[in-house]
């Protein structure tokens, strides 16, 4: 009886060894899928910063003004983008809030949104550059409160 215990408990660990392998080759092949992710963004997104700017401030629900600087590595406006924006909030079950931004300067983007919620929220900003190529840019809006 003991010897067969023993038998099942050496079945049992090599079992565990084999799924603790498996898993170390997941997390491997997940660590460098994120890595190729960042190289093919690296590649794909030229050096432009995004600054924002959101009124009023503190935030307050309702009708909020959304201001969006976004200039190239030397600091020159980057004209021409064509600019989406998703709201989104922090907890699960709520559809986003879409907006458009108009370019009001060169560089100035602008828009409005509707912070319909108290709490915090995040902004996903989809920019498309006029040679066609997109990208994604992300900023919070914590702490949303009632007026
Ligand atoms: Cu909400």
């Amino acid at each position: 009886m003991q010897l067969l215990a023993a038998a099942r408990t050496n079945t049992g660990n090599r079992c565990l060894i084999r799924v603790l392998k498996t898993k170390s080759v997941i997390a491997l092949c997940v660590c460098f899928a994120v890595a190729q992710a960042c190289r093919h963004q690296d590649a794909l997104v030229p050096d432009l910063t995004v600054t924002h700017e959101v009124a009023p401030d503190p935030p307050r629900v309702g009708l909020s003004a959304i201001k969006l600087k976004v200039a190239d590595a030397s600091g020159k406006p980057a004209t021409g983008i064509r600019i989406k924006l998703e709201g989104n909030m922090s907890h699960a079950g709520m559809s986003p809030v879409f907006a458009t931004a108009n370019e009001t300067e060169p560089g100035q983007y602008s828009s409005r949104m509707d912070l319909s919620m108290a709490g915090d929220w995040y902004v996903v900003v989809h920019l498309i550059l006029p040679d066609g190529r997109e990208l994604d840019h992300q900023f919070e809006i914590k702490g949303v409160s009632q007026p």
